[in-house]
Protein backbone atom coordinates (compact mmCIF):
# COMPACT_ATOMS: atom_id res chain seq x y z
CA UNK A 1 0.00 0.00 0.00
CA UNK A 2 1.29 3.36 -0.87
CA UNK A 3 1.31 5.54 1.79
CA UNK A 4 1.09 9.24 0.83
CA UNK A 5 2.72 11.84 2.50
CA UNK A 6 0.61 13.82 5.12
CA UNK A 7 -0.76 12.03 8.13
CA UNK A 8 -4.26 13.67 8.19
CA UNK A 9 -6.01 13.51 11.72
CA UNK A 10 -9.62 13.50 12.86
CA UNK A 11 -9.62 16.60 13.48
CA UNK A 12 -8.61 17.74 9.82
CA UNK A 13 -11.69 16.06 8.54
CA UNK A 14 -13.41 18.72 8.04
CA UNK A 15 -14.90 21.51 5.32
CA UNK A 16 -12.22 23.56 4.88
CA UNK A 17 -10.02 20.81 4.35
CA UNK A 18 -11.76 19.84 1.05
CA UNK A 19 -9.68 17.67 -1.59
CA UNK A 20 -6.86 17.32 1.18
CA UNK A 21 -4.76 14.08 0.54
CA UNK A 22 -3.45 11.79 2.66
CA UNK A 23 -3.20 9.03 4.96
CA UNK A 24 -4.91 7.85 8.17
CA UNK A 25 -4.28 6.35 11.18
CA UNK A 26 -6.26 4.86 14.44
CA UNK A 27 -8.76 2.35 16.10
CA UNK A 28 -12.18 1.46 14.28
CA UNK A 29 -14.47 2.88 16.21
CA UNK A 30 -17.94 1.94 14.52
CA UNK A 31 -18.28 -0.36 11.23
CA UNK A 32 -21.79 0.32 9.10
CA UNK A 33 -21.76 -1.85 6.42
CA UNK A 34 -24.22 -0.89 3.18
CA UNK A 35 -23.08 -3.62 0.57
CA UNK A 36 -21.59 -1.45 -1.80
CA UNK A 37 -20.83 1.66 0.72
CA UNK A 38 -19.20 0.82 3.97
CA UNK A 39 -18.54 3.58 6.45
CA UNK A 40 -16.61 3.31 8.92
CA UNK A 41 -15.68 5.54 12.27
CA UNK A 42 -11.91 6.23 13.00
CA UNK A 43 -10.78 7.06 16.29
CA UNK A 44 -7.44 8.95 16.53
CA UNK A 45 -6.13 10.75 19.71
CA UNK A 46 -8.02 13.97 18.12
CA UNK A 47 -11.52 12.61 18.25
CA UNK A 48 -13.67 10.41 15.24
CA UNK A 49 -14.42 11.00 11.97
CA UNK A 50 -16.23 9.02 9.22
CA UNK A 51 -14.34 6.80 6.64
CA UNK A 52 -16.39 6.24 3.38
CA UNK A 53 -15.41 3.07 1.20
CA UNK A 54 -17.06 2.07 -2.10
CA UNK A 55 -16.57 -1.58 -2.61
CA UNK A 56 -16.41 -0.99 -6.36
CA UNK A 57 -13.96 1.25 -6.08
CA UNK A 58 -11.20 -1.14 -3.89
CA UNK A 59 -8.39 -3.02 -5.55
CA UNK A 60 -8.56 -6.83 -4.67
CA UNK A 61 -6.06 -6.34 -1.23
CA UNK A 62 -8.09 -3.34 -0.23
CA UNK A 63 -11.32 -5.67 -0.26
CA UNK A 64 -9.63 -8.51 1.54
CA UNK A 65 -8.24 -6.41 3.81
CA UNK A 66 -12.20 -4.99 4.35
CA UNK A 67 -13.27 -8.41 5.10
CA UNK A 68 -10.93 -8.75 7.60
CA UNK A 69 -12.12 -4.98 9.99
CA UNK A 70 -14.06 -5.50 13.16
CA UNK A 71 -14.35 -3.11 16.08
CA UNK A 72 -11.46 -1.82 17.92
CA UNK A 73 -8.68 -2.85 14.70
CA UNK A 74 -5.91 -0.76 13.83
CA UNK A 75 -6.00 0.50 10.29
CA UNK A 76 -4.34 2.88 8.22
CA UNK A 77 -5.86 4.04 4.84
CA UNK A 78 -5.38 6.32 2.03
CA UNK A 79 -7.82 9.00 1.15
CA UNK A 80 -9.11 12.40 0.50
CA UNK A 81 -10.79 14.68 2.86
CA UNK A 82 -14.37 15.08 0.88
CA UNK A 83 -17.21 18.28 2.07
CA UNK A 84 -20.13 16.31 2.59
CA UNK A 85 -22.84 18.30 4.18
CA UNK A 86 -24.49 14.76 5.10
CA UNK A 87 -22.00 13.47 7.15
CA UNK A 88 -21.75 14.66 10.67
CA UNK A 89 -18.47 16.89 10.90
CA UNK A 90 -19.56 17.95 7.31
CA UNK A 91 -16.70 16.05 5.81
CA UNK A 92 -15.36 12.68 5.09
CA UNK A 93 -12.53 10.93 3.63
CA UNK A 94 -12.92 8.69 0.66
CA UNK A 95 -11.12 5.62 0.79
CA UNK A 96 -8.90 4.51 -1.87
CA UNK A 97 -7.44 1.89 0.07
CA UNK A 98 -7.30 0.60 3.66
CA UNK A 99 -4.48 -2.21 5.36
CA UNK A 100 -5.33 -3.77 8.58
CA UNK A 101 -2.33 -3.64 10.75
CA UNK A 102 -3.52 -5.11 13.83
CA UNK A 103 -6.80 -7.19 14.22
CA UNK A 104 -8.84 -6.66 17.48
CA UNK A 105 -11.12 -10.10 18.48
CA UNK A 106 -14.88 -10.41 17.47
CA UNK A 107 -16.81 -10.05 19.83
CA UNK A 108 -14.84 -7.65 22.03
CA UNK A 109 -15.60 -8.38 25.95
CA UNK A 110 -16.76 -4.87 26.47
CA UNK A 111 -18.64 -2.53 23.75
CA UNK A 112 -16.23 1.17 23.41
CA UNK A 113 -19.50 2.55 21.96
CA UNK A 114 -22.22 1.03 23.69
CA UNK A 115 -25.03 3.39 25.16
CA UNK A 116 -25.93 1.33 28.09
CA UNK A 117 -23.01 1.76 29.95
CA UNK A 118 -21.26 -0.83 31.81
CA UNK A 119 -21.37 -0.90 35.75
CA UNK A 120 -17.70 0.54 37.61
CA UNK A 121 -16.59 -3.12 38.14
CA UNK A 122 -17.02 -4.53 34.41
CA UNK A 123 -15.69 -1.14 33.48
CA UNK A 124 -12.48 -1.40 35.75
CA UNK A 125 -12.07 -5.17 34.51
CA UNK A 126 -11.79 -4.09 31.09
CA UNK A 127 -10.49 -0.70 31.39
CA UNK A 128 -8.02 -0.70 28.66
CA UNK A 129 -11.25 -0.83 26.38
CA UNK A 130 -12.77 1.40 28.92
CA UNK A 131 -10.59 4.06 28.22
CA UNK A 132 -11.03 4.36 24.49
CA UNK A 133 -14.68 5.79 24.53
CA UNK A 134 -13.81 9.33 24.18
CA UNK A 135 -15.43 10.80 26.75
CA UNK A 136 -13.24 8.60 29.68
CA UNK A 137 -9.89 9.83 27.77
CA UNK A 138 -11.19 13.01 27.68
CA UNK A 139 -10.78 12.86 31.84
CA UNK A 140 -7.27 11.92 31.57
CA UNK A 141 -6.48 14.67 29.17
CA UNK A 142 -8.02 17.58 30.96
CA UNK A 143 -5.60 15.84 34.12
CA UNK A 144 -2.74 16.16 31.62
CA UNK A 145 -3.49 20.02 31.59
CA UNK A 146 -4.17 20.16 35.37
CA UNK A 147 -0.75 18.11 35.90
CA UNK A 148 1.11 21.19 33.28
CA UNK A 149 -0.89 24.15 35.02
CA UNK A 150 0.10 22.92 38.58
CA UNK A 151 3.54 23.25 37.33
CA UNK A 152 3.77 26.26 35.08
CA UNK A 153 2.06 28.06 38.11
CA UNK A 154 3.98 26.72 41.08
CA UNK A 155 7.26 27.44 39.10
CA UNK A 156 6.11 31.15 38.44
CA UNK A 157 6.35 31.38 42.24
CA UNK A 158 9.83 30.03 42.35
CA UNK A 159 8.87 26.25 43.43
CA UNK A 160 11.30 23.89 42.78
CA UNK A 161 10.22 20.47 41.85
CA UNK A 162 11.64 17.68 44.18
CA UNK A 163 11.62 13.84 44.79
CA UNK A 164 11.36 12.27 47.76
CA UNK A 165 11.33 8.59 48.80
CA UNK A 166 8.70 6.61 48.23
CA UNK A 167 10.04 3.82 50.87
CA UNK A 168 10.05 5.22 54.65
CA UNK A 169 10.78 3.80 57.82
CA UNK A 170 8.30 6.16 59.80
CA UNK A 171 4.39 7.05 59.26
CA UNK A 172 3.65 10.76 58.97
CA UNK A 173 0.12 10.91 58.73
CA UNK A 174 -0.92 8.69 61.35
CA UNK A 175 0.35 4.53 61.79
CA UNK A 176 -3.36 3.12 60.94
CA UNK A 177 -2.92 3.76 57.18
CA UNK A 178 -0.04 2.33 56.39
CA UNK A 179 1.32 -0.32 53.72
CA UNK A 180 3.98 -2.39 55.06
CA UNK A 181 6.79 -3.59 52.76
CA UNK A 182 9.96 -6.41 53.47
CA UNK A 183 13.18 -4.32 52.75
CA UNK A 184 15.64 -6.64 52.44
CA UNK A 185 15.98 -8.02 56.78
CA UNK A 186 13.60 -4.77 57.82
CA UNK A 187 10.13 -3.55 57.45
CA UNK A 188 9.75 -0.60 55.77
CA UNK A 189 6.41 1.72 54.91
CA UNK A 190 5.44 3.25 52.08
CA UNK A 191 5.05 6.56 52.02
CA UNK A 192 1.70 8.33 52.80
CA UNK A 193 2.76 11.55 52.16
CA UNK A 194 6.07 13.86 51.27
CA UNK A 195 5.13 15.43 54.55
CA UNK A 196 8.77 15.45 56.38
CA UNK A 197 10.95 15.56 53.57
CA UNK A 198 8.72 18.59 52.14
CA UNK A 199 9.71 20.44 55.34
CA UNK A 200 13.42 19.64 55.36
CA UNK A 201 13.80 20.69 52.24
CA UNK A 202 12.56 24.46 52.58
CA UNK A 203 16.00 24.57 54.16
CA UNK A 204 17.59 24.28 50.88
CA UNK A 205 15.54 25.46 48.64
CA UNK A 206 13.08 27.73 50.83
CA UNK A 207 10.43 26.94 47.87
CA UNK A 208 9.66 23.18 46.78
CA UNK A 209 6.78 21.40 45.17
CA UNK A 210 6.29 17.47 44.59
CA UNK A 211 3.71 15.67 42.43
CA UNK A 212 3.82 11.69 42.98
CA UNK A 213 2.22 8.81 44.26
CA UNK A 214 1.67 8.30 47.76
CA UNK A 215 -0.09 5.27 49.49
CA UNK A 216 -2.89 4.84 52.13
CA UNK A 217 -4.05 1.53 53.54
CA UNK A 218 -7.75 2.65 53.37
CA UNK A 219 -9.81 0.41 55.24
CA UNK A 220 -13.07 2.35 54.01
CA UNK A 221 -14.52 1.33 51.06
CA UNK A 222 -15.22 5.11 49.84
CA UNK A 223 -16.05 6.78 46.63
CA UNK A 224 -13.44 9.22 47.49
CA UNK A 225 -10.67 6.85 48.86
CA UNK A 226 -8.14 4.94 46.71
CA UNK A 227 -4.69 3.14 48.10
CA UNK A 228 -2.47 4.95 45.15
CA UNK A 229 -3.22 8.73 44.56
CA UNK A 230 -1.52 11.09 43.18
CA UNK A 231 -0.76 14.28 45.94
CA UNK A 232 0.16 17.52 44.64
CA UNK A 233 2.17 18.86 47.44
CA UNK A 234 4.19 21.97 48.38
CA UNK A 235 5.80 24.07 50.99
CA UNK A 236 7.19 27.06 51.25
CA UNK A 237 10.08 29.12 54.02
CA UNK A 238 9.00 32.30 55.57
CA UNK A 239 5.41 31.71 55.12
CA UNK A 240 2.20 30.81 57.16
CA UNK A 241 -1.06 29.37 56.91
CA UNK A 242 -2.51 32.66 55.08
CA UNK A 243 -0.06 32.67 52.42
CA UNK A 244 -0.21 28.77 51.02
CA UNK A 245 -3.63 29.29 51.25
CA UNK A 246 -3.54 32.51 48.63
CA UNK A 247 -0.90 30.35 47.03
CA UNK A 248 -3.54 26.89 46.41
CA UNK A 249 -6.23 29.36 45.34
CA UNK A 250 -3.96 31.10 42.65
CA UNK A 251 -3.37 27.52 41.27
CA UNK A 252 -7.18 26.06 41.38
CA UNK A 253 -7.91 29.42 39.45
CA UNK A 254 -4.90 29.23 37.26
CA UNK A 255 -5.84 25.23 36.84
CA UNK A 256 -9.33 26.06 35.61
CA UNK A 257 -8.12 28.99 33.35
CA UNK A 258 -5.85 26.73 31.60
CA UNK A 259 -8.27 23.93 31.33
CA UNK A 260 -10.98 25.95 29.87
CA UNK A 261 -8.75 27.19 27.11
CA UNK A 262 -6.48 23.82 26.07
CA UNK A 263 -9.87 21.37 26.58
CA UNK A 264 -12.98 22.89 25.34
CA UNK A 265 -13.55 19.92 23.32
CA UNK A 266 -13.47 17.74 26.16
CA UNK A 267 -14.83 19.47 28.50
CA UNK A 268 -18.16 19.23 25.56
CA UNK A 269 -17.55 15.90 25.53
CA UNK A 270 -18.21 15.41 29.63
CA UNK A 271 -20.82 17.99 29.41
CA UNK A 272 -19.27 19.75 31.89
CA UNK A 273 -19.90 24.16 32.34
CA UNK A 274 -17.02 25.20 33.84
CA UNK A 275 -16.48 29.01 35.43
CA UNK A 276 -13.75 30.30 36.78
CA UNK A 277 -14.41 30.99 40.59
CA UNK A 278 -14.06 34.34 42.19
CA UNK A 279 -10.81 35.02 44.75
CA UNK A 280 -10.82 35.28 47.53
CA UNK A 281 -12.83 31.88 48.03
CA UNK A 282 -14.61 31.68 51.17
CA UNK A 283 -12.99 30.94 54.60
CA UNK A 284 -15.01 29.94 57.56
CA UNK A 285 -13.41 28.46 60.78
CA UNK A 286 -14.08 25.26 62.12
CA UNK A 287 -15.99 26.99 64.95
CA UNK A 288 -18.65 28.60 62.53
CA UNK A 289 -18.62 25.14 60.44
CA UNK A 290 -20.29 23.51 64.08
CA UNK A 291 -22.57 26.78 64.44
CA UNK A 292 -23.51 26.27 60.80
CA UNK A 293 -24.56 22.52 61.55
CA UNK A 294 -25.92 23.38 64.87
CA UNK A 295 -28.55 25.08 63.11
CA UNK A 296 -29.87 22.80 61.31
CA UNK A 297 -30.24 20.59 64.43
CA UNK A 298 -26.61 18.49 64.08
CA UNK A 299 -25.13 18.92 67.58
CA UNK A 300 -21.78 17.87 67.22
CA UNK A 301 -18.62 17.58 70.01
CA UNK A 302 -15.79 20.04 69.87
CA UNK A 303 -13.16 18.58 68.98
CA UNK A 304 -14.41 15.86 66.33
CA UNK A 305 -13.63 15.43 62.44
CA UNK A 306 -16.37 16.06 60.44
CA UNK A 307 -18.32 12.99 59.55
CA UNK A 308 -19.34 12.30 55.65
CA UNK A 309 -23.22 13.27 56.45
CA UNK A 310 -21.54 16.49 58.02
CA UNK A 311 -19.37 17.30 55.28
CA UNK A 312 -22.45 16.91 53.21
CA UNK A 313 -24.96 19.23 54.84
CA UNK A 314 -21.81 21.95 55.22
CA UNK A 315 -21.81 21.43 51.34
CA UNK A 316 -25.38 21.97 50.03
CA UNK A 317 -24.58 25.50 52.12
CA UNK A 318 -21.48 26.26 50.18
CA UNK A 319 -21.59 25.64 46.72
CA UNK A 320 -18.15 26.01 45.34
CA UNK A 321 -14.16 25.80 46.75
CA UNK A 322 -14.48 27.61 50.44
CA UNK A 323 -11.73 26.60 53.20
CA UNK A 324 -12.21 25.66 56.61
CA UNK A 325 -9.54 26.68 58.83
CA UNK A 326 -8.77 26.38 62.63
CA UNK A 327 -9.51 22.90 63.13
CA UNK A 328 -9.14 21.61 66.95
CA UNK A 329 -4.78 21.33 67.42
CA UNK A 330 -5.63 17.23 68.60
CA UNK A 331 -7.81 16.37 65.51
CA UNK A 332 -4.57 17.72 63.03
CA UNK A 333 -1.24 16.01 62.50
CA UNK A 334 1.67 16.40 65.15
CA UNK A 335 3.48 19.22 62.66
CA UNK A 336 0.52 21.34 62.48
CA UNK A 337 1.33 24.61 64.78
CA UNK A 338 -1.19 25.50 67.02
CA UNK A 339 -2.30 29.13 67.65
CA UNK A 340 -0.01 31.10 69.97
CA UNK A 341 -3.55 32.85 70.73
CA UNK A 342 -5.45 29.71 72.02
CA UNK A 343 -3.15 26.19 71.44
CA UNK A 344 -6.37 24.39 71.46
CA UNK A 345 -6.73 25.53 67.88
CA UNK A 346 -4.34 25.16 65.02
CA UNK A 347 -3.31 27.43 62.14
CA UNK A 348 -4.85 24.95 59.77
CA UNK A 349 -7.05 24.61 56.69
CA UNK A 350 -8.60 21.89 54.41
CA UNK A 351 -9.81 23.21 51.04
CA UNK A 352 -13.37 21.80 50.15
CA UNK A 353 -15.32 21.70 47.39
CA UNK A 354 -19.05 21.33 48.46
CA UNK A 355 -18.79 18.76 50.38
CA UNK A 356 -15.43 16.95 49.14
CA UNK A 357 -12.01 18.07 50.67
CA UNK A 358 -9.56 18.40 48.28
CA UNK A 359 -6.51 19.64 49.97
CA UNK A 360 -5.48 20.18 53.70
CA UNK A 361 -2.14 22.39 54.92
CA UNK A 362 -1.56 24.82 57.09
CA UNK A 363 1.84 26.38 58.81
CA UNK A 364 4.04 23.75 60.51
CA UNK A 365 5.41 23.92 63.69
CA UNK A 366 9.25 25.32 63.80
CA UNK A 367 10.79 24.69 66.65
CA UNK A 368 12.03 21.61 67.80
CA UNK A 369 11.02 21.36 71.67
CA UNK A 370 7.25 22.23 70.37
CA UNK A 371 7.40 19.44 67.91
CA UNK A 372 9.00 16.84 70.12
CA UNK A 373 6.06 17.95 72.55
CA UNK A 374 3.21 17.42 69.69
CA UNK A 375 4.84 14.49 68.76
CA UNK A 376 4.73 12.89 72.21
CA UNK A 377 1.11 14.19 72.75
CA UNK A 378 -0.03 12.23 69.71
CA UNK A 379 1.55 8.70 71.11
CA UNK A 380 4.61 8.68 69.23
CA UNK A 381 7.82 7.69 69.81
CA UNK A 382 10.23 11.11 69.19
CA UNK A 383 13.18 8.60 68.70
CA UNK A 384 11.83 7.56 65.55
CA UNK A 385 12.18 10.94 63.95
CA UNK A 386 15.53 11.83 64.82
CA UNK A 387 16.76 11.94 61.83
CA UNK A 388 13.72 14.87 61.29
CA UNK A 389 14.19 16.90 64.66
CA UNK A 390 17.88 16.96 64.45
CA UNK A 391 16.88 19.39 60.73
CA UNK A 392 15.27 21.55 63.33
CA UNK A 393 19.03 22.29 65.28
CA UNK A 394 20.33 23.55 61.89
CA UNK A 395 17.81 26.36 61.34
CA UNK A 396 14.47 25.90 60.26
CA UNK A 397 12.54 28.89 59.30
CA UNK A 398 9.07 29.15 59.70
CA UNK A 399 7.10 27.06 57.06
CA UNK A 400 3.98 26.33 55.87
CA UNK A 401 2.53 23.92 52.94
CA UNK A 402 -0.44 21.79 51.76
CA UNK A 403 -0.82 18.88 50.04
CA UNK A 404 -3.65 18.25 47.40
CA UNK A 405 -4.94 15.58 46.03
CA UNK A 406 -4.88 15.20 42.34
CA UNK A 407 -7.69 12.97 41.30
CA UNK A 408 -10.04 14.35 43.83
CA UNK A 409 -9.33 17.76 41.93
CA UNK A 410 -9.82 16.14 38.62
CA UNK A 411 -13.30 14.81 39.78
CA UNK A 412 -14.55 18.34 40.71
CA UNK A 413 -13.04 19.15 37.54
CA UNK A 414 -14.98 16.82 35.44
CA UNK A 415 -18.31 16.61 37.63
CA UNK A 416 -17.17 12.79 38.83
CA UNK A 417 -18.44 11.62 42.02
CA UNK A 418 -16.22 8.17 42.09
CA UNK A 419 -12.43 8.76 42.37
CA UNK A 420 -12.15 5.68 40.53
CA UNK A 421 -13.34 7.66 36.96
CA UNK A 422 -10.11 9.93 37.38
CA UNK A 423 -7.74 7.36 38.08
CA UNK A 424 -6.12 5.05 34.99
CA UNK A 425 -6.12 2.22 36.99
CA UNK A 426 -7.04 2.08 40.79
CA UNK A 427 -5.93 0.42 43.54
CA UNK A 428 -8.51 0.18 46.67
CA UNK A 429 -9.13 -2.70 49.16
CA UNK A 430 -10.67 -5.12 46.62
CA UNK A 431 -8.78 -4.24 43.22
CA UNK A 432 -5.55 -4.92 42.60
CA UNK A 433 -5.16 -5.42 38.76
CA UNK A 434 -5.65 -4.58 35.98
P1 LIG B 1 -4.08 14.74 53.95
O1 LIG B 1 -3.91 13.44 54.66
O2 LIG B 1 -5.30 15.52 54.28
O3 LIG B 1 -2.85 15.71 54.26
O4 LIG B 1 -4.01 14.50 52.39
C1 LIG B 1 -4.00 15.58 51.50
C2 LIG B 1 -4.99 15.35 50.38
O5 LIG B 1 -4.66 14.17 49.68
C3 LIG B 1 -5.84 13.56 49.19
N1 LIG B 1 -5.94 12.19 49.72
C4 LIG B 1 -6.49 11.14 49.06
N2 LIG B 1 -7.05 11.05 47.86
C5 LIG B 1 -7.51 9.85 47.48
N3 LIG B 1 -7.45 8.73 48.22
C6 LIG B 1 -6.89 8.77 49.44
N4 LIG B 1 -6.81 7.65 50.17
C7 LIG B 1 -6.38 10.02 49.92
N5 LIG B 1 -5.77 10.43 51.06
C8 LIG B 1 -5.52 11.73 50.92
C9 LIG B 1 -7.01 14.39 49.66
C10 LIG B 1 -6.42 15.14 50.83
O6 LIG B 1 -7.08 16.37 51.06
N6 LIG B 1 0.72 15.97 54.64
C11 LIG B 1 -0.63 16.49 54.61
C12 LIG B 1 -0.76 17.70 53.71
C13 LIG B 1 -0.02 18.91 54.21
O7 LIG B 1 -0.33 19.35 55.34
O8 LIG B 1 0.86 19.43 53.48
C14 LIG B 1 -1.55 15.36 54.15
O9 LIG B 1 -1.15 14.34 53.66
O10 LIG B 1 -7.38 15.28 48.61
Amino acid sequence: MQKLEKRIFASDVNESNDGLAGYLLGWVHEVRDLGALVFLILRDITGTCQLSLRRNELSKESLSELEKISKESVIMVDGVVRAEPKSRLGAEVKVMSIKVLSKSVEPLPYDVVGKVKASMNTRLEYRILDLRRPEHRAIFLIGDTVLNACREYLRSLGFVEVRTPRIIATATEGGASLFEVKYFDKIAYLAQSPQLYKEELVTIFERVFEIGPFFRAEESHTRRHISEFTSIDIEAAFSNYEDVMDILEGLIVHVIMKVLFERKRELELLNVNLKVPRRPFLRITYDEALRELESIGIKKKWGEDFTTEELRQLGRKHLGFYFITHFPTDSKPFYIKPCESNELLSESFDLMYQWLELSSGGTRISDRALLERRIREKGLNPSAFNYHLKVYDYGMPQHAGWGLGFERLLMVLTRKTNIRETILFPRDKFRLMP
